[in-house]
């Protein structure tokens, strides 16, 4: 990994539907995150947070989608400042924000690589387009646009498509997937590790498999890491809980497998939800994984 990391904040709330997002990036720095990766030995800067549009009208009913303009128009310039944080030959660890940001932190991500691989940790599949959307909501839709399906003008941005190729994302902690998400996942046969394999075959062979998917196909992997994908009872403080999620030290246990993979190459902690949460504990969980990310030992 590189010793250098830039962090940046996306305060995006306009992907979903529930205020409070956007302060997922303070919510997080207040956590602690700068000290957590400087204790590691890492020269870290704060690049702050990048400007977010108004609203728009809710609901487009000709799109089937909320705030498109606006989503892509942050996008677009995140996308920006991403390439330049890798085109320095630093780390990008990306704080969201909802997690339609994906879009814009992997069009600035996957111009330096030939084969970028991502792995998706999320409750959702996040594989929606309008039409099989059951909220318009566009936190729902980034992993299917990155994979160049959807509207042009989010599967466009950054000026090219796709960012990412079906065989090279891991979808990791799903529980609460769409009939169009799941039909998208047989037709391509996209890896997915359900909160089923991960009961059935437990943490440690669910990570290994997941980073021998990759290893040897990919010429760097992009860690998204939606906070729902954890159990509410660790992760309180976001806009749509699932139940019966990935518990905290199955998470440590995952960053810290990844740590020692070598393979992750840019980061985002999303949907942290300040104003749902219980004293920032979901924001202090995300630091936590990110210094086991970054290679905190206990011994
Ligand atoms: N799949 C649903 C719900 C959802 C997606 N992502 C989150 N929630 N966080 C949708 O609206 O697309
Ligand atoms: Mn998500
Ligand atoms: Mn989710």
């Amino acid at each position: 990994m590189e010793k250098k990391i830039t962090i940046l904040g996306v305060p995006m709330d306009l992907g979903q539907s529930r205020r409070g997002v956007n302060m997922g990036p303070s919510a997080i720095r207040y956590a602690g995150v700068v000290e957590r990766l400087e204790k590691l030995g890492y020269v870290v800067t704060d690049q702050g947070d990048i400007e977010i549009g108004a609203a728009e009208r809710l609901h487009d009913p000709e799109t089937n989608m909320k705030n498109l303009k606006a989503v892509a128009d942050a996008n677009a310039i995140l996308g920006e400042k991403v390439d330049g944080i890798v085109e320095k030959g630093e780390f990008p660890l990306i704080f969201g924000g909802d997690h339609s940001i994906a879009i814009g932190t992997l069009a600035g991500v996957s111009k330096h690589y030939k084969n970028l691989g991502v792995i998706w940790y999320d409750a959702h599949g996040d594989l929606n387009i309008a039409d099989t959307s059951p909220s318009g909501n566009i936190h729902g839709m980034p992993l299917a646009a990155s994979l160049g399906h959807g509207h042009p003008t989010l599967t466009d941005i950054g000026g090219y498509a796709p960012k990412v190729k079906h065989e090279n994302i891991v979808i990791i902690g799903a529980r609460d997937l769409d009939k169009g998400e799941k039909e998208l996942i047989k037709d391509k046969n996209i890896k997915v590790f359900t909160m089923h394999e991960i009961d059935k075959l437990g943490m440690t062979k669910v990570m290994e498999e997941a980073i021998d998917y990759l290893k040897d196909k990919t010429d760097g992997v992009h860690l998204s890491l939606d906070l729902d994908a954890l159990d509410p009872s660790d992760c309180p403080g976001v806009g749509t809980p699932v139940l019966g999620g990935i518990s905290y030290r199955e998470s440590h246990l995952a960053m810290e497998m990844l740590a020692e993979s070598g393979i992750i190459t840019s980061a985002e902690f999303v949907e942290v939800n300040p104003i749902l949460d219980e004293r920032n504990r979901t924001a202090t969980v995300a630091v936590a994984l990110m210094g086991s990310l970054f290679g905190e030992k206990l011994l």
